[in-house]
């Protein structure tokens, strides 16, 4: 690559497979000899953000590790869609957990690894929000507090999903689910703001802290690269948009988790040991109703009549995300280019 300009276009998330760069500068996914962790033939619906999100996240886990990697999955989609027994789609040694106890069973496997003096060989917990958020959320403040050396994924798809769009802890404002329906004046979820896990996660003074989208293939597996390169807890936190219970169609999943992040609702950043130190700047902010109107779950707000309260509070987190974080002019820490 000596003198030659590389442009964004070349490197970005839709250039995966663009053969013309530099191997080191490819992404994971262009690797004829990728791993392919999370193989094809699974149950999941067409477009489940999280069957991309950890095909991304173990395929770049398995290149970071030189494939000595062991991975525990709390129970939920990710679980079911993909071991119906007696079938497999997971080519990693692979654990199915109870649903509440993925990171103390991740945190088991790593001390076993240790006594065993196989220090090489990884380990990674992954659950859905529920598994994490909520039900797992003791064990994972444990494995956090004893720095216990796992990677823990939590695949946010903003509620119990398995069990049929049930409302979890991460599930945000005015969202539409089973348990919060849309009846009278009750406006969908009306339980806080959602529960802010990777800034919980930061709380613990834990080595790494990041969050993610699967609109950014290449951050992704940057941050899981970067992950696995240190050692004690660590937290990754990826945005991944269902179809199912978001009520979007299934080819737009890459499209709604970039408005996630453009509209400021999703803040993409990374954390070590308690401090911010990257964060993704915004490059063109949309409007979050541009976000929430591809979405059935938020229809009430715009039928029949526009919801404009609503709308202008949920407008008032993104807000405060992008003040927070200094998406959009960010001056005080560095803004780490994942794509050279
Ligand atoms: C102790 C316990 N309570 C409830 C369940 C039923 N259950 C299985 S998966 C699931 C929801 C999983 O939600 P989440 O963790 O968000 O993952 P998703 O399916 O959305 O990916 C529930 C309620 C269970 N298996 N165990
Ligand atoms: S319900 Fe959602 S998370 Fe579950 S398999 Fe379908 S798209 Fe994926
Ligand atoms: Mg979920």
């Amino acid at each position: 690559m000596n003198g030659q300009r590389t442009f964004f276009y070349q490197v970005g998330t839709f250039a995966v497979g663009n053969r013309l760069l530099d191997p080191a500068m490819r992404a994971g996914q262009a690797d004829p000899d990728r791993a392919n962790a999370l193989t094809s033939g699974h149950r999941a619906c067409q477009g489940c953000g999280e069957a991309l999100g950890a095909r991304y996240v173990l395929d770049a886990a398995m290149r970071a590790t030189g494939g000595k990697l062991v991975v525990v999955n709390a129970t939920g989609c990710l679980e079911v869609f993909s071991t119906p027994y007696p079938e497999t789609s997971w080519r990693v040694p692979w654990l199915h957990s109870l649903f509440g106890n993925a990171p103390a069973v991740a945190a088991g496997a790593a001390a076993t690894l240790r006594a065993q003096g196989r220090d090489d060989v990884r380990v990674i917990g992954q659950g859905g929000d529920g598994g994490t958020v909520d039900i797992g959320f003791g064990c994972l403040s444990g494995m956090f507090e004893r720095n216990d050396d796992v990677l823990f994924v939590c695949y946010d798809n903003e509620a119990y999903m398995n069990t049929g769009v049930q409302r979890s802890g991460a599930t945000p404002p005015a969202a539409r689910t089973a348990t919060t329906p849309v009846v009278g004046d009750r406006s969908g979820n009306r339980f806080g703001q959602g529960k802010d896990l990777p800034v919980i996660a930061m709380a613990h003074r834990i080595p790494y802290v990041a969050t993610a989208t699967v609109a950014d293939l290449r951050d992704l597996e940057a941050k899981v690269a970067h992950a696995m390169s240190l050692h004690g807890a660590r937290y990754l936190h990826v945005l991944v948009p269902c179809p199912l219970g978001w009520g979007t169609a299934s080819g737009d999943t890459v499209r709604v988790a970039r408005l996630a992040v453009e509209s400021g609702l999703f803040p993409v950043f990374e954390a070590e040991h308690g401090e911010v130190t990257a964060v993704r700047p915004i490059r063109r902010r949309v409007p979050v109703a541009d976000y929430l109107r591809l979405q059935t779950r938020y229809r009430h707000l715009f039928t029949p009549t526009r919801c404009d309260d609503v709308l202008d509070a949920i407008g008032a987190v993104a807000e405060d995300n992008i003040r927070r974080y200094g998406l959009i002019e960010h001056r005080d820490v560095e803004h780490r280019e994942v794509s050279p």
